[in-house]
Parts: C-alpha cells; structure tokens; sequence
C-alpha cells in the first residue's frame, strides 16, 4: 500500500467533485441550466434523472468539508455553478448564490484544505443555451464576465483556479455525439464549440489576471488511443482520435495551432477568423490539470470524419466500462511536459473509478477501488522519478454523485452516498487512503 512519504515533501492530495453533480441546483435560487432541459427530455438520461437534489451539498456541506479534512485531505477540487450565481447567466446576480460560495470557502480555509475552484463544469444557464451557448463567440465574454464577478468575490482566498473542466466534454461529445448536454450531434456545432471553449478559457484566463489573480489553470481530460491492430487503417484512425480528443487542445493552449488532420476535417466549419485568435487561447497558464480514467481501443469504420469506432478490449473494467490501463496515465504525464506544457506544474485533476458499491452492516468494500487508485498512485510516482513536475492528485470523487446522462447509478465516491437518504457512509477506499495520507 502507498504512503505519503512515498511521494515528495508538499505533494497534495484532494478530491474532486462538481457543482451539478453534488450541490441540489434546485436549492438557492439558482436558474435553469441545460442539464435541467436536457435530462427533461425522455431518453437522454437513465431513468430522466437531474441534479435537483443530488447530493444535498448545497445544505449539507460542512459535513462533506469534514470528510474532506477527516480524511488527511490537503486539496478540494470544487466548481461554481454559473446559473446559481447568475441565473440568466448574465445580469442579475443572485446574491445567495455567491453568499453560499464565500461560506463554502471559508469552511473549506477554516478546515484547513486548499480551495481550487473550477469556474465551468458543465451546467450551462438555460439562458445562454438559447443564444447558441457554445456555438455562439459571444460566449467567450459572457464567460469572462462571470468569472469576474465570481471572483471579485472569492478570489482573494481561492488556491487555484481552473477555467473550464474537459473541453473535449463540453465540445466534442456534447455536440458531435451528442451523450451530454445540449445532445447536439453536428459537425459544424462541434468545431464552433471546439474554438469557443477555448477561445472562453483564454478571455476568462486575460480578465483574470487583469483582476490581479493568479494561479489561473487549463484542465483537460486525456484518454489513450490504442488502434486495434497494427493495419495502416486502425493506426490512421486511432491518430484521428488522439488529435481530436487530445491533441486539439493541448496544441491550441500550448502551441497556438490545431492539429493538421483536424483542420483538414474542420476547415469549412470552423468560425470565420479562427486563426486570429490564438494569442488569446494561449495565453499563458500557471499550471496544467490533466483528467485521466482509461484507454480506448480505435478501428477504422467506413463512413464519413472521423471514420473510426471504439472497440471492446480486453483489460478489466470499471462499472462505467472503462479499461483500466494505469500505464496511459504515465503516458499522458510524460506528453503534457515534453509536447506541450514544459516544466509548468502539473496537477493529476481527476482519477478514479465507478465501481457498483453497496452499504453492508454500515460499511462499503470497495477492494477494486483501493487497487485502481494504488496502481495510478504508482503510475504518478514513476512519472514524478523521471521529472514530470506533477504537484499533486485529486481523486474522482470526494462522493457518490449525478453521473450526468447515466444519472445516480454509477458510484464514483470515496464516500458511499445512499441517494433516498443521502446518509454519507465512507467506503474501505476512503478509509485506506485516510491511513495512507497519516502515514
Ligand atoms: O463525473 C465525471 C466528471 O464530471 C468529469 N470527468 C469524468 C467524471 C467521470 O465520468
């Protein structure tokens, strides 16, 4: 088992969670958001499930901000959620809102733990989502200025601040596959939400630090692609999934360009004048979070861009279906510091697994959870050993919470959460890393 003292002096460990998925947006006078319209609507998500009550965080929070500090934990990864400080997601700003953000980091500085704030994580107000959300360049400024007026209010006291949580998430799968909000399957949608999320992070980003804050941070989900044999087809395709997944990003923060083969597919859809603006996608960041879960394995598929298809593979798997494959995590560390973002300090944002837990005589065992972790665990340790500068991890997720389009049935926590009750109940895994942050 893992120790502290395995990893170097003043490496943090944190967990991670999402406003939408945690908070109950149906508490505090918070605005519709296009996660509310999209579980609205039949077959979009298990059982038309939404984020009205989720966990209760919302009312509950000192108990899971003792969780956190009970637990050893040094960091909170956290996210505001824009409609529940700006209802219309511009404008009137609903003071209880930003009233319940202040106390949440004060708890949190009270408690001890490093607040780091993510400003976007996902639930766009319903009010944007009408305009276009991310299809529209307005976007962009009315991002900007919500994280202005979020962090006039808290920025004097937060540890970090990410902008926008996975923008592969927000673009890509929201709006060429359509699994997430707003469920938009169309290629032209999808490269005006590429640009946009970025252009978004970068404008947020220079609004800032004309504010005067710092430690201002990109935070993009990674998955490996591993092409399904070695035919010139299955290779070509799993490099068209690497670069629209992985590389897009990454080079658009760090190298001011997008990927050949993606401007190649992109080119006609792409917003007028989009090569103008990488000196503001790029500007630079102060750090790098990088989300990693799995791999997947890439076939060629006749058909029209991107032409591929994900294929079972044969590592074991979580409850979500996910490989379990520690050894792409390792990759992606070593890519982010050689390829793109140098000796900048990298944080691992997100790791962990849904797994199908249940609560037997008041406690969970949840033994595939500790062994996931502990073999990431090694994963970062080996990359730290070859001078990736990786700062610290935070866990997916500090609790069980809304998986968004497959609703309370996948179990991310740390913590069990019994969602008629919402008794929080810590699992073996919380307790094992509990052991190991004292050690
Ligand atoms: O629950 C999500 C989170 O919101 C973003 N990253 C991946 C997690 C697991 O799917």
């Amino acid at each position: 088992m893992y120790k502290r003292s395995d990893f170097p002096d003043g490496f943090l460990f944190g967990a991670s969670t999402a406003a939408y998925q945690i908070e109950g947006h149906g508490f505090g006078g918070a605005g519709p958001t296009h996660w509310d319209d999209f579980a609205a609507t039949p077959g979009n998500v298990v059982r038309a499930e939404d984020g009205a009550v989720a966990c209760d965080h919302f009312h509950r929070w000192p108990e899971d901000l003792d969780l956190i500090r009970d637990g050893g934990f040094d960091g909170y990864r956290f996210s505001a959620s824009w409609a529940r400080v700006l209802p219309e997601g511009r404008g009137q700003v609903n003071q209880e809102g930003l009233d319940f953000y202040d106390k949440l980091v004060d708890g949190m500085l009270e408690r001890g733990i490093d607040p780091m704030l993510t400003l976007y994580h996902w639930e766009l107000p319903s009010a944007l989502a009408d305009q276009g959300g991310w299809r529209n360049r307005d976007v962009a400024k009315w991002f900007a200025d919500y994280a202005e007026v979020l962090m006039g209010r808290l920025g004097d006291r937060i540890w970090k601040t990410a902008t926008i949580n996975e923008l592969w998430c927000v673009s890509f799968l929201s709006h060429f596959m359509g699994v997430h909000a707003p469920g938009v399957r169309d290629i032209r949608a999808t490269a005006r939400a590429m640009h946009h999320v970025l252009l978004a992070h970068g404008t947020a980003t220079q609004a800032l630090r004309a504010m005067g804050i710092d430690q201002i941070g990109a935070v993009c989900n990674f998955t490996y692609a591993q092409p399904a044999s070695k035919s010139p087809e299955d290779v070509e395709a799993a490099a068209t999934f690497d670069d629209h997944y992985n590389n897009f990003f990454m080079s658009g923060l760090f190298h001011k360009k997008y990927p050949e083969r993606i401007v190649t597919a992109f080119e006609k859809y792409l917003p007028e004048g989009w090569q103008n603006d990488f000196d503001v996608i790029g500007t630079p960041v102060d750090w790098l979070g990088v989300n990693y879960y799995t791999r997947e394995i890439i076939a060629a598929d006749p058909g029209p861009w991107p032409a591929l298809k994900s294929v079972e593979g044969p590592l074991p798997k979580t409850q979500m279906g996910w490989e379990i494959y520690p050894e792409g995590l390792l990759h992606f560390l070593r890519r982010c510091h050689t390829d793109f973002s140098g000796d900048l300090p990298l944080y691992v944002t997100e790791n962990g697994m849904a797994n199908p837990d249940v609560v037997v005589d008041g406690a969970v065992h949840d033994p595939e959870r500790i062994d996931y972790l502990a073999r990431h665990f090694d994963a970062a340790k080996q990359a730290i050993v070859e001078g990736v500068p990786l700062k610290g991890y935070f866990v997916w997720s500090l609790m069980d919470n809304y998986e968004w389009a497959l609703g309370y049935e996948k179990r991310f926590g740390l913590v069990h959460v019994d969602f008629d009750t919402l008794k929080r109940t810590p699992k073996d895994s919380y307790l094992a890393l509990k052991s190991a942050l004292a050690s």
